[in-house]
């Protein structure tokens, strides 16, 4: 009896364990992606990353199977003109939250593989995995 439930622990830990690890201290808050115009070919999308970790996490790279490219990038006002630039990686400090909102950081979401509808699932790359969200689509800030 005590190996069988030893076996039913290593079993769930192997199963656990790559979720676990995965961007380790890093969450996902407040996801959304702003509903675009009909026949847009391009979507943005929010949300807050916080470290709860101890250590820095750096953000590498961002896919999705609903986009053909995911890029992050910041807008910012140059000479009275809204530019947006592609940031390469996205370090957050421990105890950090790092907000993506209109006119700052987000989520360029482009080449759309479908329609879509009330949600799309984005993923996270860090050094150690990756992290999954769900983002719901919505025409204004959660
Ligand atoms: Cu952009």
């Amino acid at each position: 009896m005590r190996r069988l439930s030893y076996s039913i622990a290593a079993v769930a830990a192997l199963l656990l364990a790559p979720a676990a690890i995965a961007c380790e201290g890093l969450s996902v808050e407040a996801p959304w992606v702003r509903q675009p115009p009909p026949g847009a070919p391009v979507m943005a999308g929010f949300a807050q990353l916080l470290n709860q970790g101890k250590t820095a996490i750096t953000v590498s790279t961002f896919d999705s199977a609903d986009f053909g490219r995911v890029e992050l990038h910041r807008s910012s006002m140059v000479d009275g003109m809204m530019r947006m630039e592609r940031i390469a990686a996205l370090s957050v400090a421990p105890g950090e939250r790092v907000t993506l909102a209109p006119g700052g950081y987000h989520l360029m979401l482009m080449q759309p593989r479908q329609t879509i509808g009330e949600r799309t699932r984005i993923q996270l790359h860090c050094a150690d995995g990756t992290l999954s969200a769900e983002f719901p689509v919505r025409a204004t800030a959660p």
